[in-house]
């Protein structure tokens, strides 16, 4: 049975059986994903780059920002990142292949210079199709529950070895999408994923205090200010906000801001819950995170942005509190909407 829920599923198969003659046919390969890239862009990224290198492709990484510090232990075993060099690194490799997005829109600075190759990108990504067809061929299936479940798929289905670094790369992805193993996309086969890469070498207790257990003091310091400016609404809505300069008088970067917006979704009785940080400029980011029944997507569609139905972001523009007027208000809309009220 176990060898049942670990098998590629089927509606997969076809999608991997075109995508893999074209990604193994380039003799170098730059692989992206979104700004402020994720345990799982990151970890998709390392784990395809050594796999390709298997096939004896010349594999880089080249994201639109930095490599978050916090997964600097993927780029041990050979992984090369080459994202200072930008778009020359882009044009220099054969073909594009992006993970954890659809689009190259979601490349930042870099999408100009990935719209100008010559080739479309070759597309590995889990989220629900946007508005706009996904600019190029690949394996694109919601129903994986991180990007790495579908390198994964392509490692078995392509005969590769799920080497330890490998392993650990998988993992990193599916541990962090999943929210630790807690979210609704902690599938069957997620779990047996998990397994199977723990046989493979990876150590649970060292990647849990690799991603969860090594905050820094500055952190902890900005959760106590964020957690001054939460506001719960009887309907259902909780929300926190990060102010502009917090980060730099704290000393913490963008990516050790992952689970914060876990804060208020874990309040009793929330069934959504919004992050807002504000970037200074007038712009604000917001995060949304939602409970059964609330589509966070469509809702943070709404607002331009875009994700997964239980977490969502948008880049809206306006000032922190305009912004988290506006977009608490079609909150409780969407919450009151999914009660029939
Ligand atoms: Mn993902």
């Amino acid at each position: 049975m176990v060898d049942d829920i670990a098998a590629v599923p089927a509606g997969r198969r076809a999608p991997l059986d075109a995508l893999l003659p074209r990604l193994f046919a380039a003799r170098s390969v730059a692989i992206s994903t979104h700004v402020s890239a994720d345990g799982d862009g990151c970890g998709s990224e390392a784990a395809l780059a050594l796999l390709l290198a298997q096939k004896g492709i010349d594999a880089v990484i080249v994201n639109p920002t930095p490599w978050p510090a916090m997964y600097s232990y993927l780029l041990d075993g050979g992984v090369r990142d080459e994202s200072a060099r930008g778009a020359a690194a882009l044009a220099a490799a054969g073909r594009l292949v992006i993970v954890d997005i659809g689009t190259v829109d979601r490349m930042g600075a870099l999408a100009p210079a990935a719209r100008a190759l010559p080739l479309p990108p070759l597309v590995i990504d889990h989220h629900p199709p946007g508005d706009e067809l996904p600019g190029g061929v690949g394996v694109v299936d919601a129903s994986a529950c991180a990007a790495g479940e579908l390198i994964y798929d392509i490692a078995v289905t392509a005969g590769l070895e799920i080497t330890p670094h490998i392993a650990t790369a998988l993992y990193t992805a599916l541990l962090t999408d999943t929210g630790g193993f807690r979210f609704s996309n902690t599938t069957a086969r997620c779990l047996a994923l998990a397994s199977r890469l723990v046989a493979a070498g990876v150590d649970p207790e060292v990647m849990y205090r690799r991603i969860y257990a090594s905050m820094s003091v500055g952190r902890l310091h900005l959760l106590r200010e964020v957690l001054e400016t939460l506001d719960v609404d009887p309907a259902g809505v909780a929300s926190v906000a990060i102010p502009a300069s917090a980060l730099d008088r704290h000393g913490v970067s963008a990516d050790e801001l992952d689970g914060l917006a876990e804060y208020p979704r874990s309040i009793a009785g929330t069934r959504l819950a919004l992050l807002f940080r504000d970037l200074g400029h007038g712009r604000v980011k917001v995060s949304f995170r939602s409970i059964a029944g609330i589509d966070a997507n469509l809702l943070a569609r709404s607002f331009g942005g875009g994700g997964h139905a239980r977490a969502a972001g948008a880049l809206v523009n306006g000032s922190l509190q305009d912004v988290r007027e506006r977009v608490q208000a079609a909150a409780r809309a969407a919450v009151a909407a999914s009660r029939g009220d």
